[in-house]
């Protein structure tokens, strides 16, 4: 029997892939979008733009508890991946109000229309290494404790929490994948990798002359998205439900991710990179190394692209996207 999947934030860089590694898996797909995001395909659904005639889009909203009980009816999925979120953490300082309410009500609502209409649907949930923040040591497997440092991070710990309260109190099959930074061409512009990616095609290309970037020294263990959302769904074939690190082991710091992009395109970063305050954040997540021996010994994953491939993958990208761009 086809199974099928319900993904939320399918139109994010994560939604993407996974998508489509459903899809090649012989599932049937369905996202959930925002109504705004189906009036203007072009600009927002362009990660989808090579699945869109295979997949089914429902209009739905994290603010509406009655819309997503509607498609949760309709749609009756197998499996079900929450990963819409205001995912952007300088936001979450910005406007604390609706990143709490989407991030945390809207994991709320999605779990409680799983359990009222598809009890039997497994359910994943996009937490991720910001509950951890200021870690006292490394690396951090899924025993560490959380300290949170952003509206964001607070937000994730708490759909965490609600995630694992549904499996212990209803028996939900629900999973969390604490997931440390995972980055590709389709990561959004905000994001300090692409953002870094896309100044050196930038310069490279004589389009621009400098970056402003925050904390440098800020460091993190950066894999690419295509292998994580292969991890989201190994987690959902288990015997049992439960939560794993994702990660590469491996961390390095913005500064370094810098000097290695510019290098690819023949630029010294430090004739380019202008240090600005408005970037740096009110609390900082200074250190993020994963340890994901759980998920290598029970789910048999482990990471297949490395920093340096990753970085030229988005380089490229970023050159070819750049040069194409109508002026
Ligand atoms: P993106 O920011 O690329 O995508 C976020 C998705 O959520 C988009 O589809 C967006 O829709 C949707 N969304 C945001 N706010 C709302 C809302 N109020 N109502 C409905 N939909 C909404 O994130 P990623 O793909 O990178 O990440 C996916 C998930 O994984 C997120 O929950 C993120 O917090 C989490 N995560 C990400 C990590 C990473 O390194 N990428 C690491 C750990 C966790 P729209 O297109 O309409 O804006
Ligand atoms: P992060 O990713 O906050 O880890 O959250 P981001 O790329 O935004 O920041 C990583 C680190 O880089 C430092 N930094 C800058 N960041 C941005 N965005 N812009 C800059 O100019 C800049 N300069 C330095 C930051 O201070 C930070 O230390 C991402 C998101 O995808 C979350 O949703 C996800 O949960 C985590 O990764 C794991």
């Amino acid at each position: 029997m086809t199974k099928v999947a319900l993904i939320t934030g399918i139109t994010g860089q994560d939604g993407s892939y996974l998508a489509e590694h459903l899809l090649a898996r012989g599932y049937e797909v369905h996202g959930i979008v925002r109504r705004v995001a189906l009036e203007d395909p072009r600009d927002r659904l362009w990660r989808l733009d090579a699945i869109l005639p295979r997949i089914t889009l429902h209009a739905a909203s994290l603010e509406s508890y009655a819309s997503l009980f509607h498609v949760a009816d309709k749609v009756r999925p197998d499996e079900c991946y929450h990963l819409a979120a205001q995912s952007f953490v300088n936001y979450s300082f910005e406007d604390a109000f609706s990143t709490i309410n989407a991030n945390i009500n809207g994991t709320l609502f999605v779990l409680s229309a799983i359990q009222d209409r598809v009890p039997g649907c497994r359910f994943y949930f996009a937490a991720t290494s910001e509950m951890f923040g200021k870690v006292d040591h490394s690396p951090q497997t899924e025993a560490t404790p959380f300290h949170p440092r952003s509206p964001y991070g607070i937000s994730k710990v708490a759909g965490f929490d609600l995630a694992r309260n549904y499996r212990e109190s209803y028996g939900l099959f629900a999973c969390s994948g604490i997931l440390f930074n995972h980055e590709s061409p389709r990561r959004g512009r905000e994001f300090v990798t692409r953002k870094i990616t896309s100044a050196a095609a930038r310069i490279k290309l004589g389009l621009d002359t400098s970056v402003r970037l925050g904390n440098l020294a800020a460091q993190r263990d950066w894999g690419f998205a295509g292998d994580y959302v292969e991890a989201m769904w190994l987690m959902l074939q288990q015997d049992a439900p439960g939560d794993y690190v994702v990660a590469t082991g491996r961390t390095h710091s913005v500064e370094e991710f810098a000097r290695r992009a510019f290098a690819k395109v023949g630029l010294d970063y430090s004739e380019h990179v202008v240090t600005d305050p408005a970037f740096f954040r009110p609390a900082e997540v200074e250190l993020l190394c994963g340890d994901y021996s759980r998920a290598r010994e029970q789910l048999g994953w482990s990471p297949r692209v490395d920093l340096d491939e990753l970085i030229e993958m988005m380089v490229q990208a970023d050159l070819q996207s750049e040069a194409s761009r109508p002026r």
